[in-house]
C-alpha cells in the first residue's frame, strides 16, 4: 500500500451560506469542495490549510479550527489519504476565481451533494452543526463507498 497523503480542506460559513469551490482541474474536476490540497513536508497543517486557501478562494484566515480528521482509502486505485477538515471562523477578503477552483456561495439547504465527493453527504451535517468529528471511508474506486465510520468528538 502506498503512503498515506495528508491533506487539508477549509469550509467558510457566512451569512447562512457556505463557500465551496468548482474543481476545475485534478482528480476532484467538476466537483464542489471546500478549498485545500496536499500539506507539503515541513509544513504545519494549519499553515497548509491557509495556503491553500489563500491559491484556490484568494481568502485570508485570520482564525481556524481544525474540526474534522478522516482517512479515505481507494481500493483498486492503491491510494491511502487523509482530510484534515479546518473550520475558517475569521477571514478578509473576497472570494475570486483562480487557476484550480471557482468560487461560489450556496445556501445551506442548495449544497449540491450530487455534485460533490460522496462522503460529503455523511459529514457535512456534524460540521454544519458545529461539531468535531472523525471517520473513515473505504471507496471501490473514486466514486462508491463500501464502508465508513463517522464518531462525534464530545
Ligand atoms: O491537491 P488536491 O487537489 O488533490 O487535494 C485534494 C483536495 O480534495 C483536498 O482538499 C482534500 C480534498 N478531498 C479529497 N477527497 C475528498 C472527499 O472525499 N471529500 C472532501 N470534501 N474533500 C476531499 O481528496
Amino acid at each position: 500500500m502506498s503512503e498515506k497523503i495528508i491533506t487539508t480542506n477549509c469550509l467558510v460559513c457566512n451569512d447562512g451560506k457556505i463557500l465551496l469551490g468548482l474543481h476545475k482541474i485534478g482528480a476532484g474536476k467538476g466537483r464542489w469542495n471546500g478549498f485545500g490540497g496536499k500539506v507539503h513536508k515541513y509544513e504545519f497543517l494549519e499553515e497548509a490549510a491557509r495556503r491553500e486557501l489563500m491559491e484556490e478562494s484568494g481568502l485570508l484566515a485570520e482564525e481556524l479550527e481544525l474540526v474534522g480528521v478522516m482517512d479515505f482509502e481507494y481500493r483498486g486505485k492503491d491510494k491511502l489519504m487523509e482530510v484534515n477538515v479546518f473550520r475558517v471562523i475569521k477571514y478578509v477578503g473576497i472570494p475570486s476565481e483562480g487557476r484550480e477552483m471557482k468560487p461560489e456561495w450556496f445556501s445551506i439547504s442548495e449544497i449540491p451533494y450530487k455534485d460533490m465527493w460522496p462522503d460529503d453527504e455523511y459529514w457535512y451535517p456534524l460540521f454544519l452543526q458545529g461539531k468535531k468529528f472523525t471517520g473513515k471511508f473505504i471507496f471501490d474506486g473514486y466514486n462508491k463507498i463500501i464502508e465508513h465510520s463517522l464518531t462525534e468528538i464530545k
